[in-house]
C-alpha cells in the first residue's frame, strides 16, 4: 500500500489515533523505521527575535499585547545578537536556529529588511535557518527564500471547526494562505498545532487531516502540548495526559511518513520515560534550549542526559537536502 498519500478521511485518521496504545506506537515505530534512522533526532534552536506585544488574540498566547501575562515587550534584536545567539545554538549541537517573532503578519518594512538581513547571515553558518513570523504574502516569501531561508513554522494548530473558538482575529484560511505561499516559494513548510485548547479528539484528527491532505506533506509537524499562562483565555486549563501526546505523535508518524515529527512545547512536564515513548512513537525532532519563546524548557544537561539514556544523536543540517537541491530532498526514498 502507498504510504504517502493526500486523500486520508477523518474516520481513517480516527482510527489510527484510537488504536490500543501499545498497538499505535509499534505500527508508528514501524513506519518511522522505514522512512528514517532510528535514534536520529534533528535539534532545533528556537529564539524569540520580537516579543510581545502582538495584536491578535490567540487564546493560548503569552505574547498578545491584549491579555496580562507578564511578557515584557521587546523589539527586534540586531542582527549581531541574533547571530551571536545562533553560533551558540550551534555549539550546542543544534542543526536547525528558529526565529519567532511576535507579529500578526509581516509588513514590508525596515524589521523585515533586517530579518532578511538576520536570514543571510545565520545561512553562513551552515545551520538550516528558520523563521515563525506570523502571515506571508507571496512576495514577501519569495523574499525570504532568496535571502536562503530553509523553512517557515505557521501552524495551523486545530481544527478547522475548533479554530475560531481559539483566535478571532484572522482565520483558518489566512493560515492556509500563507501555507501556501510558503510552499510555492521553494520554502519547506513547518506547520502542525497544539492540544490542550479544549478540543475533542475529533478536532485533532480534523487538524491531522488539514496537514495530510496538503498538497504536500510539511517537512516539519510541530505536536505541541498547550504550556498554559496564566492570564491568558485558556491559562487555566489542564495540562495534556502524556499518552494523548504520544497518540498525535504516532498518528501524525503514520500519517506523514517522511516528515519530522517535533515533540515541541511541553517537553519541560514530560519524564524520560515519557519522552522515550514519544521517540519511540516516531517523534524525530525537538525544540532545545532552556527557553522555548517566553517559557521553559529542558536544561540543555537534561537533554544531553536524555540523549545518552535513549542512544539518541543529533542529526547533521541539510541531511535531508540542501535548499539549493529541494527536489532532491523532496524525491528523497525511504532508507
Ligand atoms: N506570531 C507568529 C504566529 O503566530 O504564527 C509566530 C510566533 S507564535 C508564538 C508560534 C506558535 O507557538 C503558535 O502558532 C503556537 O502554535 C505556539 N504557541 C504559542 N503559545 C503557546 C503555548 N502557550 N503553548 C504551546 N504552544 C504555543
Ligand atoms: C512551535 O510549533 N512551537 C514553538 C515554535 N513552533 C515557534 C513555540 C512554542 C511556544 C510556547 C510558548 C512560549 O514559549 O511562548
Ligand atoms: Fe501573536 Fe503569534 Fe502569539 Fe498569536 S501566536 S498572539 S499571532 S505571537
Amino acid at each position: 500500500m502507498n504510504d504517502i498519500r493526500h486523500n486520508w478521511t477523518k474516520e481513517e485518521i480516527t482510527e489510527i489515533y484510537e488504536r490500543p496504545l501499545i498497538g499505535l506506537i509499534l505500527d508508528a515505530a514501524d513506519m518511522h523505521r522505514r522512512y528514517h534512522k532510528v535514534g536520529e533526532v534533528q535539534i532545533s534552536s528556537l529564539l524569540s527575535v520580537k516579543t510581545g506585544g502582538c495584536s491578535e488574540d490567540c487564546g493560548y498566547c503569552p505574547q498578545a499585547a491584549r491579555y496580562q501575562t507578564g511578557v515584557k515587550v521587546q523589539a527586534l534584536m540586531k542582527t549581531d545578537e541574533v547571530v551571536a545567539a545562533a553560533k551558540s545554538a550551534k555549539a550546542g549541537g543544534a542543526s536547525r536556529f528558529c526565529m519567532g517573532a511576535a507579529w500578526r503578519e509581516v509588513r514590508d518594512n525596515t524589521d523585515f529588511d533586517r530579518v532578511l538581513e538576520i536570514v543571510k547571515e545565520v545561512n553562513k553558518l551552515e545551520m538550516e535557518v528558520c523563521c515563525t513570523l506570523g502571515m506571508l504574502n507571496e512576495y514577501q516569501a519569495e523574499r525570504l527564500a532568496e535571502a536562503g531561508l530553509y523553512a517557515y513554522n505557521h501552524n495551523i494548530d486545530t481544527s478547522e471547526e475548533h479554530y475560531h473558538e481559539v483566535i478571532t482575529t484572522r482565520t483558518y484560511d489566512d493560515r492556509l494562505n500563507t501555507l501556501e505561499h510558503v510552499r510555492k516559494a521553494g520554502i519547506s513548510v513547518c506547520s502542525g498545532g497544539i492540544i490542550g485548547l479544549g478540543e475533542t479528539d475529533e478536532d485533532r484528527a480534523g487538524m491531522l487531516l488539514t496537514l495530510v491532505n496538503l498538497p504536500e506533506h510539511p517537512g516539519s509537524v510541530p505536536i505541541n502540548a498547550l504550556v498554559p499562562v496564566a492570564g491568558t483565555p485558556l491559562g487555566e486549563n489542564n495540562r495534556v495526559p502524556f499518552d494523548d501526546l504520544v497518540r498525535m505523535v504516532a498518528t501524525a508518524r503514520i500519517l506523514m511518513p517522511r516528515s519530522a515529527v517535533r515533540l515541541s512545547a511541553g517537553r519541560l512536564e514530560l519524564s524520560v520515560a515519557e519522552q522515550g515513548m514519544c521517540f519511540l512513537a516516531g517523534a524525530n525532532s525537538i525544540f532545545a534550549g532552556d527557553k522555548l519563546l517566553t517559557t521553559a524548557n529542558p536544561e540543555f544537561n537534561a537533554d544531553v542526559a536524555m540523549f545518552r539514556t535513549l542512544g539518541l544523536r543529533p542529526k547533521a543540517a541539510f541531511a535531508d537536502g540542501h535548499p539549493k537541491n529541494r527536489e532532491k530532498a523532496i524525491a528523497h526514498e525511504p532508507c
